[in-house]
């Protein structure tokens, strides 16, 4: 009989550990880690993030160079719409921020590295380091 009782608590403890980790789904950054970058400092380059009519939102300017070594600061200007500075191959990540937020990231190697926004297919840009 305690034997029982113990099972049903046990299996009761299961349940609220599954509906408790299930409730941090709600959150829009959920599962996104921030990588590859600094929310302070200043860029060699500058990109902004502003609103489009046409597009809800653009990198401004969507290609920048920089040389090995230098940075770019992304900063977000759109506050009707939130975006992302996420690179295409994995290297940063800005996860989905808000007008007021900036992104640093620093390219310690040659190449042309793509980004988009998450949320908005059609904004991409990209950055030429070499
Ligand atoms: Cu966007």
């Amino acid at each position: 009989m305690i034997a029982w009782k113990m099972a049903l608590v046990a299996a009761g403890s299961a349940l609220v550990l599954t509906a408790c980790g299930g409730s941090s789904g709600t959150s829009s950054n959920s599962g996104c880690n921030q990588t590859g970058g600094s929310t302070s400092g200043t860029g060699t380059q500058v990109v902004k993030l502003n609103p489009d009519p046409n597009t809800v939102g653009r990198f401004d300017p969507s290609s920048v160079n920089v040389k090995v070594g230098e940075t770019v600061e992304w900063d977000w200007m759109d506050s009707a719409a939130p975006h992302t500075v996420t690179a295409d191959d994995g290297s940063f990540e800005s996860c989905t921020q808000n007008a007021g937020f900036k992104f640093v990231v620093t390219f310690s190697k040659a190449g042309d590295i793509k980004y988009h926004c998450t949320i908005h297919a059609q904004m991409v840009g990209d950055v030429k380091v070499g």
